[in-house]
């Protein structure tokens, strides 16, 4: 998809394929996501401010945008039916609300073909791209294990696999061999010592893999993008209020939920530091993601439960995979906004790898020590 800045009228067109009451007086670039074009629509209705959020679908990675849609309106219903509550008078805010346009469906398309959706905006939250609160990882931990627990129940047809073999981490080895034996940009003698780190650990890339086709891991529907700037926090309590970016709710493995949580919230530093001595994973903030997630996902399995600690390694392990994979590539995938960008993602994924297997037994014993404290006494 290529990579073009909207202008205020050709947005003001999108929005109005939407029944929105009022003008369209503003909009902006918005967010620090890889993947979709996001903007903030701010709207005047009649004197009372109100803003709309606007995502331009991605469909080169999101081939069939008409049923990733699909998804996600199963999913946001699914989400109400468990939210709503005449009482609460915040409800609009604790799931996203997909807005319907003009015809009924729910996104719109443009003159040169690009698919849109628009949210209702969800005011007094916030997103963060690093946290240095541990209570902002236990608040999120625990968001994402509600959002699990809600969707435990959503009734059959299976919902769309939106990326085939996501975390597929195997799978993600065998593509970036590819790229390697291709190396269409001439960058694979600089990433050597990447390739090496990777070849040291092909065998345990397919545990969960194993464990899942030996009938010991489950199936769940999970988010599996659980990066820390995929939930929103109470700019007052600090409480998750919204898991958001569904692109690629689907089937999975709750793991590699838990897993996306500790690369991205458990970071020591930015995700693309160039001093890598600042790079590692801080057990700290592992242990809150921990509590957090286990206070409310009590349906995770025993299997599950072991896997924990590794599920951080294997996750971060194939997001490295994936930069190197898009460096060697061009930068086709990731937006990037330097020269370079996606291999210093990749070098700090593996640093956090490292750092992991480095305090591996530290992370075991927090892991029993929390599920001990889950334990009914
Ligand atoms: P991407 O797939 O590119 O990561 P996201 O769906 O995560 O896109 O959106 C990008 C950013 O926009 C989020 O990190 C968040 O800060 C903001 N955002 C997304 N949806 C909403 C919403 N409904 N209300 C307010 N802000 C939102
Ligand atoms: C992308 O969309 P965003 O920025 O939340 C990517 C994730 C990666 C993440 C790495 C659909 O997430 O899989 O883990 O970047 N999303 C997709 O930061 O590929
Ligand atoms: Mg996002």
């Amino acid at each position: 998809m290529k990579r073009v800045e909207f202008d205020f009228a050709r947005l003001r067109a999108v929005v109005r394929q939407f029944p929105l009451l009022g003008d369209v007086v503003a909009a902006e670039r918005y967010g620090s996501g890889h993947i979709n074009d996001t903007y903030k629509v701010a709207m005047n209705l009649a004197g009372t401010p109100l803003n709309y959020l606007l995502q331009r679908i991605n469909h080169s990675i999101f081939k069939n945008p008409a049923q990733l849609m699909e998804n996600i309106l199963r999913v946001t219903e699914h989400q109400w039916t468990k939210i709503a509550d005449p009482d609460d008078l915040d409800a609009s805010r604790r799931c996203l609300t997909v807005l319907m346009s003009n015809e009924g469906l729910p996104y719109v398309r443009d003159e040169d073909g690009n698919w849109w959706r628009g949210y209702l905006f969800i005011e007094k939250a916030r997103t963060w791209d690093q946290i240095d609160d541990n209570s902002f990882a236990y608040e999120a931990a625990r968001a994402f294990a509600v959002f699990q627990n809600q969707l435990a129940d959503l009734p059959l047809p299976r919902l769309h696999e939106t990326i085939p073999d996501f975390h597929h981490t195997p799978k993600r080895i065998e593509t970036l061999d590819r790229a390697i034996a291709e190396d269409a940009h001439g960058r694979a003698a600089e990433v050597q010592a990447e390739i090496e780190f990777v070849n040291q650990r092909r065998e345990e890339c397919g545990r969960l893999i194993r464990r899942f086709e030996a009938g010991e891991i489950p199936e769940r529907i999970t988010h599996n993008d659980t990066k820390i700037n995929n939930v929103m926090l109470d700019d007052a309590s600090g409480k998750g209020v919204c898991v958001i970016d569904l692109d690629t709710v689907m089937p999975g493995l709750a793991l590699y939920d838990f897993g996306d949580m500790v690369r991205s919230a458990a970071a020591a530093s930015a995700e693309d530091e160039q001093d890598l001595s600042l790079a590692g994973t801080r057990i700290d903030v592992f242990e809150a993601l921990a509590r957090g997630y286990l206070s409310e996902a009590g349906f995770l399995n025993e299997a599950e439960l072991d896997e924990l600690v590794f599920s951080g390694r294997v996750i971060t392990m194939t997001i490295g995979i994936r930069f190197l994979t898009d460096y060697l590539c061009g930068d086709v995938y990731f937006r990037t906004h330097r020269a370079g960008q996606n291999l210093d993602r990749c070098r700090v994924q593996f640093q956090m790898v490292r750092s992991m297997e480095q305090q591996s037994d530290a992370m075991e014993a927090v892991v029993a020590a929390v599920r001990k404290g889950h334990r009914a006494p």
